[in-house]
């Protein structure tokens, strides 16, 4: 048995819990947000057997699309009026996936 932790944007989220509970994989959505660009994303705990595990991953392949983002930090101020404007671009995942071991799985 494996757990699956997998961050995606929101925007791929619902594609991908429609996918999964197609194939009869159960799934769990977390609401989270990124520590780096404090945007919100969307965290899916999936439980399943060892040989679902390459399906899923390629599942999440597919649905999940990496994104570009311009982050702008706070403008640096220099003497006098001049004001130095910082953005930079930041790519997004497609999708940030974890595979975990699970010791005991039990419904009671
Ligand atoms: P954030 O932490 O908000 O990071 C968003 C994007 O910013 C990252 O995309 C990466 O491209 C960039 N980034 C993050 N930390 C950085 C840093 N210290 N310096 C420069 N650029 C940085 P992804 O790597 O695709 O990550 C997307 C989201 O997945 C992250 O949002 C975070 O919520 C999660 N994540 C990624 N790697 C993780 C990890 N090892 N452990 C836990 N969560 C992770």
């Amino acid at each position: 048995m494996k757990m699956i932790m997998c961050i995606v944007d929101d925007m791929d989220a619902y594609s991908l819990i429609e996918g999964l509970t197609k194939r009869s994989i159960q799934v769990t959505k977390l609401t989270s947000s990124g520590g780096f660009l404090k945007k919100g994303n969307t965290t899916l705990l999936i439980g399943l057997e060892d040989s679902q595990v390459r399906e899923v991953v390629e599942l999440v392949k597919s649905l999940c699309h990496p994104r570009n983002e311009m982050v702008s930090v706070e403008p640096m101020s220099l003497p006098g009026e001049a004001v130095i404007p910082f953005s930079f671009n930041v790519k997004i995942g497609g999708a940030t996936i974890f595979v975990l071991d699970v010791e005991k799985y039990e419904k009671v």
